[in-house]
């Protein structure tokens, strides 16, 4: 990309976009296209239409989605398929029709099957059922890929797909019944810890295995895949750095200094029983990410405790 290469970051004020931002402007690009949804809904087919036409970007960044945890996932399905599918298809259209010359979709590691062969491998991709909590939203996800696929194919455009594993860093949602478990913990104990609670509530059996990236790592590998990646299909970001929920909970306990016990409420869904991605091909290209996960919970708790009043999901009270 050049300095003043047109880039239209979607979604530039979520937790994704937010990082890739922050890394285009230390890079120095100047010319940089940003809409909240507020100004801009990409669910709407004309008016993004009108968008492209009007700004012409020649590289897209389609980090726009509505995304959430197990619990946005399960409860709000109909929302998570309609949304994610209007955005990508009127994005991925309007970059076709506009002649964008690179695009970068993101999607998430769910859209592989549940008892994928772990850790899994780009080829996992549809060779069996996916995790029932969330295949509304992984479906949109596939969508989006097979149409970036598809528009390779039949236009030539170079429209590329990446998938991280569970991401985590500051600019997160920590609005406890719709955001990941990483933000959720981190606010739970950070809240039992304020108030002198002696045990702090989580959700399933902490049995569960993850994967979990930092966020500046996701934004880095972006910009490495725009720059030097061009295939179809999606190609995994992954930090290789996999914890149970139970380790996880007590990496965090520790960060926070919250010395109560773990309850788990079993009546909350454990999800898929394990997902670490190979990112294998990505880190042939050249990339490695930097941030372990101590070093990432230090820098999103502390993150957390400047931030609270704004952090999302809190300063509602939700
Ligand atoms: O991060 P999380 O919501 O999503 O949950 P997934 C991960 C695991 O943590 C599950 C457990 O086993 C949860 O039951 N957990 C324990 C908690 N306590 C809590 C808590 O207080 N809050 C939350 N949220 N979880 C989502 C998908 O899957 O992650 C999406 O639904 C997407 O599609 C995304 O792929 C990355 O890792 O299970």
């Amino acid at each position: 990309m050049k300095p003043d290469s047109r880039i239209y970051l979607a979604g530039h004020r979520g937790l994704v976009g937010g990082a890739i931002l922050r890394v285009l402007r230390a890079r120095g690009q100047q010319n940089l296209i940003l809409r909240s949804s507020r100004e801009l809904d990409l669910r709407d087919q004309a008016a993004t239409f009108a968008f492209f036409e009007a700004q012409q970007p020649e590289v897209v960044i389609l980090a726009a989605a509505r995304v959430g945890g197990i619990g946005a996932n399960s409860n709000l399905p109909g929302e998570f398929i309609y949304e994610n599918l209007a955005i990508a298809s009127n994005v991925i259209e309007a970059a076709r029709r506009t002649g964008v010359g690179k695009l970068l979709n993101l999607g998430s590691t769910c859209i592989y099957p549940r008892m994928a062969p772990q850790p899994i491998r780009e080829d996992a991709l549809l060779s069996g059922p996916l995790e029932p909590t969330n295949r509304p939203y992984a479906l949109a996800k596939i969508a989006a890929i097979e149409m970036c696929d598809a528009y390779r194919r039949q236009y030539g455009c170079d429209f590329i797909s990446a998938m991280p594993t569970n991401l985590y860093g500051p600019g997160d949602n920590f609005d406890l019944e719709t955001c990941h478990v990483l933000p959720a913990l981190l606010r739970k104990f950070q809240e039992a810890q304020d108030s002198g609670a002696a045990e702090v509530m989580l959700w399933g059996t902490g049995t569960p295995l993850r994967e979990f990236l930092y966020i500046d790592d996701l934004a880095e590998a972006c910009l490495f895949l725009l720059e030097r990646y061009s295939e179809p299909g999606p190609i995994n970001v992954g930090s290789g750095e996999e914890v149970s929920i139970l380790q996880l909970a007590r990496m965090i306990a520790q960060v926070v200094g919250f010395q109560g016990s773990l309850v788990w409420d079993k009546s909350r869904s454990d999800g898929t029983p394990r997902k670490i991605c190979d990112s294998q091909r990505l880190y042939a290209l050249g990339f490695k990410p930097q941030v372990r996960l101590h070093d990432g919970l230090r820098r999103t708790h502390a993150w957390f405790l400047e931030h609270r009043s704004e952090a999302r999901g809190v300063r509602t009270g939700a």
